[in-house]
């Protein structure tokens, strides 16, 4: 076995900072006293003696991460909901890219496809998502660069429409494309969680290219970047399939 090598202290001390970061907020603060270098050693398994196996030990720890937010998460554990006086005017609109780069999708000849662990793969065409019930929420929409906004959106609850596509529920996750190569997926729990919507509008009125036409999902218990726009493709799968900005070091779970 290869004699671990020790990072420099005030490397020791950004590497602890980085790996307290992964942690929800809470649990960071009943770490705070534990968490140590050779801690974090033990808890991934990793001699942090170089870089890659820092960036090892990282991701190891944001997966653990993930486990310990999977198994808080309950399907009663309800973001909180606001008034329409609430609502936050105008709202903000966020991407990777700046508003002159919104995708422009075509709602006539939108089809979202279906694909995966589900027992239809029909795919779903606008006048026929419209015509399902709809409910809606007023919820807060937080983003971790640092904003945070409450808007209203109605559409189908999204538990409704997995059952109507057969999907196996046991899968563990559930992943979107988008109409701009971002991507997203999620556990489930969350995608059978009551407040997690097949979006459709957005403030009373079909959903606005800026925030997600024709289709965002919208997920009140995750932040910001857990909530595809435009998407153009749902798939069911026990395969895990990361994100655009999860694949860049976001936390995948992505509690909010
Ligand atoms: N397709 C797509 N969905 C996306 C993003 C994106 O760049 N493309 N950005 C995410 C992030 S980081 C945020 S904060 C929200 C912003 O949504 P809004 O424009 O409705 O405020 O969209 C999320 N979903
Ligand atoms: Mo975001």
């Amino acid at each position: 076995m290869k004699k671990p090598t020790f990072l420099s202290e005030s490397d020791a001390r950004d590497f602890v900072k980085d790996a307290e970061k992964l942690l929800l907020p809470d649990r960071r603060r009943l770490l705070r006293q534990g968490l140590t270098l050779g801690g974090v050693m033990m808890l991934t398994g990793c001699d942090i003696s170089d870089n890659e196996s820092v960036e090892t030990a990282l991701s190891r720890m944001s997966r653990f991460n993930d486990r310990v937010q999977g198994f808080l998460f309950s399907h009663h554990n309800l973001a909180p909901e606001y008034s329409e006086s609430e609502i936050t005017r105008p709202f903000p609109f966020n991407a990777f890219y700046g508003p002159e780069d919104i995708p422009q999708v075509d709602g006539r000849d939108y089809q979202l496809a279906i694909s995966g662990l589900v027992s239809q793969t029909k795919s779903w065409t606008l006048p026929e998502l419209y015509h399902m019930q709809q409910v809606s929420q007023i919820t807060r929409h937080i983003c971790v660069e640092g904003w945070s906004a409450i808007g209203k959106w109605g559409g189908v609850p999204f538990h409704q429409f997995l059952k109507l596509i057969g999907a196996d529920t046991r899968a563990k996750y559930v992943s979107f494309r988008c109409a701009d190569d971002y991507y997203t997926s999620i556990d489930m729990a969350t995608a059978l969680h009551p407040q997690t919507l097949l979006a459709l509008t957005w403030d009373g009125q079909i959903l606005p290219p800026k925030y997600g036409f024709p289709m965002k999902i919208r997920i009140p218990t995750k932040l910001g970047y857990k909530n595809p726009k435009h998407v153009l493709s749902i798939e069911v799968t026990n395969r895990f399939p990361g994100g655009y900005w999860e694949d860049q070091g976001y936390n995948w779970f992505g509690g909010s």
